[in-house]
């Protein structure tokens, strides 16, 4: 371990561009400024938020039909360890890494905690993986698993779950989420309400396991693998599920999976309101591929999105907090240049949703002013706050431009190095 970048060559590089941003910066200051705004309290705004990333993220991912590896690809827990700790180091906005089980499993995770801690990482929510077989695995989840027909499927893929739980609760994590392939690929293969029936039965005994300050994320999925009739599908059925369950179950948006033009923003408003907003995967997508880099396609989704987290936090206070990660498959960038940059577009969004003009907006909602409400959010989406995300990185200790920054050092050859590829590395998947 110890593969953080040098304090000396980050120092460097953000002194070559400290004058540029402080004059970008203030020129900001006295924009925001005539628009009644204290660029100060967005910049402190900034420097709290934060997105897990998901250990999975940092191998090159890759489609149904190849993935093409990357140098220097983490081989292993502890090496997806060191590349988080270094886009956190770098933006400031990831001290959270996501496991994923097997995957990601170790019999010595007091030594992983340990690791962690040392990067002023902690463990997010953890994952379940019951979408493939595993080496030795008894039963075969080819037809399903929380809901497959075979009870003993059934029973081997809630003790997995179990297990993870087990697993988080060793590394401090305080939340399973829970996301099957499960459902038909032909009329009639299923009946889809018996499918549901095995799913509920087989979740009660997982939520039955839950710790006392433990949640759990039910993740809904439109289709693929199952593309006749996936078993948690939308919303309405993650929503339905998590009420069935009981207060420890929530729903987890996964922006990539849902129909194209979904109105997401509107799904998270109805389940925030109603109490079962849990949190979410952020990816972008434009057709049928679920896992692109986070506001590299529709940004304006993504500011809507926070501009309703934005409104709850308002409505709610202190007590509204979502569980947010990074949720992507990088096919042919280096999956570290993709975290770093989808993490501040992610915080992009949360600022400029703080950004909004609530009180305008009210006001023009209560006289019907369509075209005024609208251009008081798009004021607030077109203004680039660049300047404030990299003000509060460069105060909290990290790049003022963290791509730049990680070019510099040289990182990716460096681990090019100490990390020959070997056969039967962990997995880099797609969730
Ligand atoms: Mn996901």
């Amino acid at each position: 371990m110890g593969m953080l970048i040098e304090q000396n060559l980050l120092e460097q590089h953000n002194a070559g561009l400290l004058a540029g941003l402080n004059a970008d910066y203030a020129a900001l200051a006295g924009m925001l400024s005539r628009r009644g705004v204290d660029i100060e309290t967005l910049t402190a705004h900034a420097q709290v938020f934060s997105v897990a990333l998901p250990s999975w993220g940092a191998g090159t991912g890759g489609t149904r039909f190849a993935r093409f590896p990357g140098k220097g690809e983490p081989r292993n827990v502890f090496e997806k360890l060191d590349d988080c700790a270094v886009i956190h180091q770098l933006t400031r906005a990831t001290p959270g890494v996501s496991l994923h089980f097997p995957w990601d499993k170790i019999s010595d995770t007091a030594a992983l905690r340990e690791t962690a801690h040392s990067y002023g990482l902690y463990f997010d929510l953890v994952n379940s993986n019951t979408f493939q077989d595993q080496a030795g695995q008894e039963h075969s989840y080819k037809y399903g698993s929380l809901t497959a027909v075979s009870a003993a499927a059934r029973a081997q893929a809630v003790e997995h779950n179990i297990d993870c739980i087990e697993l988080g609760r060793a590394l401090g994590s305080q939340g399973l989420t829970v996301w099957i392939g499960d459902g038909a690929n032909f009329p009639g293969q299923n009946n889809l309400r018996a499918s549901l029936e095995r799913y509920l039965d087989s979740m009660r005994s997982i939520y039955a396991a839950l710790p006392a300050d433990w949640q759990v994320y039910i993740e809904h999925k439109l289709f693929e693998p199952a593309f006749y009739a996936t078993t948690i599908a939308d919303w309405g059925t993650s929503f339905a599920c998590a009420q069935q369950l009981g207060p420890k179950a929530k729903c987890l948006v996964d922006l990539g999976h849902h129909a194209p033009n979904t109105n997401i923003e509107m799904i998270v408003a109805r389940l925030a309101q109603f109490g079962k907003l849990g949190g979410f995967h952020f990816n972008d997508s434009k057709y049928g591929d679920d896992d692109l880099d986070s506001g590299s396609i529709n940004p304006f989704q993504l500011f809507l999105v926070f501009n309703e987290l934005a409104d709850a936090a308002a409505r709610e206070g202190a007590s509204f907090k979502t569980a947010n990660m990074l949720d992507q498959s990088h096919n042919v960038t280096d999956p570290i240049e993709s975290l770093m940059s989808s993490a501040v577009e992610v915080q992009r969004a949360y600022v400029q949703a703080a950004l909004v003009d609530r009180v305008a907006l009210r006001g023009f909602q209560e006289s019907n002013d369509a075209l005024q409400a609208a251009q008081t959010l798009k004021h607030a989406f077109r203004t680039d706050v660049s300047p404030i995300l990299a003000m509060a990185r460069w105060r909290s200790g990290g790049a003022i431009d963290p791509v730049a920054a990680y070019r510099h050092a040289g990182y990716r050859a460096k681990v090019a190095q100490a990390r020959p590829a070997k056969a039967g590395a962990s997995s880099s998947g797609i969730v």
